[in-house]
């Protein structure tokens, strides 16, 4: 079988828009490049007793870094020289990232989650980067201002993520279908591997924390409840699934199908709309998942249309397979 690289197939994607001029190319390469320097440091996590743990000191007299503290560093780095950006938001930085006066840059804006589910890492459990790429709305200047970049998830011209598994795979959707490629670390490449995804309409599986059940509203229960009911209209047997690390757990629905969920809980009344975040996991997931057949929903609205009104906003996530979200809407949707 021929190989399809992820540079051949950005390259036939700018040939066939319209206007292209090679800027966006250069940003996803970029973003490759940070993605595998962060695969390179993943996979030597486990060689942390050898090497030093973290705030020590390795072998080579190195200071030992939290993994997502390097991912976020070395995407700052590579992606604010890359020339075609304004600005850049991460899951670990409270404010908007200024692009440095004296680079070259561009309209794009850049959120990112540097490691998602970097909790897991010690267990060997899969990781991920999830990244969300959107064209400056307001203004041109130098300094750029939340309101310049804030908008709503469908306007984004990008949306994907990376998974360090046991292999690592870069998923992502620039508006035509969602499309998967697996590094090949004998090359150093992302091979096509995942053409075209298409989630499956309905699935067996649902993935919540249902630990906190007690913190739940009423139609969250319900909502939960309906994929445990043997005699729902759903009709059919589903099993629980739940990682802990949204990028693993979105991963295997989308592949295999089913639901994933992180409703509003009142542990904390200060907080009320769940852990996720709007811009940085969210929005991207639901831009995939809707270009791959399925739904993302807060229970009420779509993912994609929420207007965010500040950067680290969060939301309820129900995401996944068009049946199975359609059925949690429909929860909510009842008086
Ligand atoms: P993080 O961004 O701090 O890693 O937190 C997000 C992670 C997700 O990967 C995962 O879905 C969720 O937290 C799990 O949270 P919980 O332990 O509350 O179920
Ligand atoms: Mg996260």
């Amino acid at each position: 079988m021929r190989q399809i690289s992820v540079t051949e197939h950005l390259q036939l994607h700018q040939k066939n828009t319209p206007g292209a001029t090679g800027r966006f190319t250069s940003l996803f390469n970029e973003l490759i490049l940070s993605a595998k320097i962060i695969h390179r440091e993943v996979n030597k996590a486990g060689l942390v007793d050898i090497l030093g743990e973290t705030g020590d000191r390795n072998v080579q007299d190195e200071e030992v870094q939290k993994l997502d503290e390097y991912a976020n560093k070395i995407l700052i780095h590579r992606m604010q020289r890359c020339g075609v950006l304004c600005a850049m938001s991460s899951e670990e930085q409270a404010d908007l990232i200024q692009i440095p006066r004296n680079f070259p840059r561009g309209d794009y804006f850049l959120v990112f989650d540097p490691l998602d589910g970097s909790s897991n890492i010690d267990a060997n459990v899969s990781i991920g980067t999830i990244f969300s790429i959107y064209r400056r709305k307001h203004g041109s200047g130098d300094q750029v201002e939340l309101h310049d970049v804030l908008q709503k998830g469908s306007e984004q011209v990008a949306a994907g993520y990376f998974l360090y598994g046991s292999s690592t795979v870069l998923i992502f959707t620039t508006g035509d279908g969602v499309h998967g490629f697996t590094l090949d670390p004998s090359v150093g490449e992302f091979l096509l591997s995942h053409p075209d995804i298409r989630t499956p309409e309905q699935g067996r599986i649902y993935s919540v924390n249902e630990a906190y059940w007690h913190y739940w509203d009423r139609k969250t229960q319900d909502s939960v409840t309906v994929f445990k009911d043997p005699n729902s209209e759903l009709g059919r047997l589903y099993s629980l699934r739940y990682i802990g690390s949204l990028v693993s757990d979105f991963h295997r629905n989308l592949l295999y199908g089913g639901i994933f969920m992180y409703p509003a809980d009142f542990r904390d009344p200060k907080k009320p709309h769940g852990k996720l975040r709007l811009l940085c996991e969210a929005a991207p997931l639901a831009m995939l998942v809707r270009q791959a057949g399925g739904m993302a929903t807060d229970g009420l609205n779509p993912i994609l249309d929420i207007e965010p009104q500040e950067l680290h906003q969060r939301t309820p996530l129900f995401i996944g397979s068009r049946i199975d979200v359609s059925k949690v809407q429909e929860i909510f949707a009842t008086e």
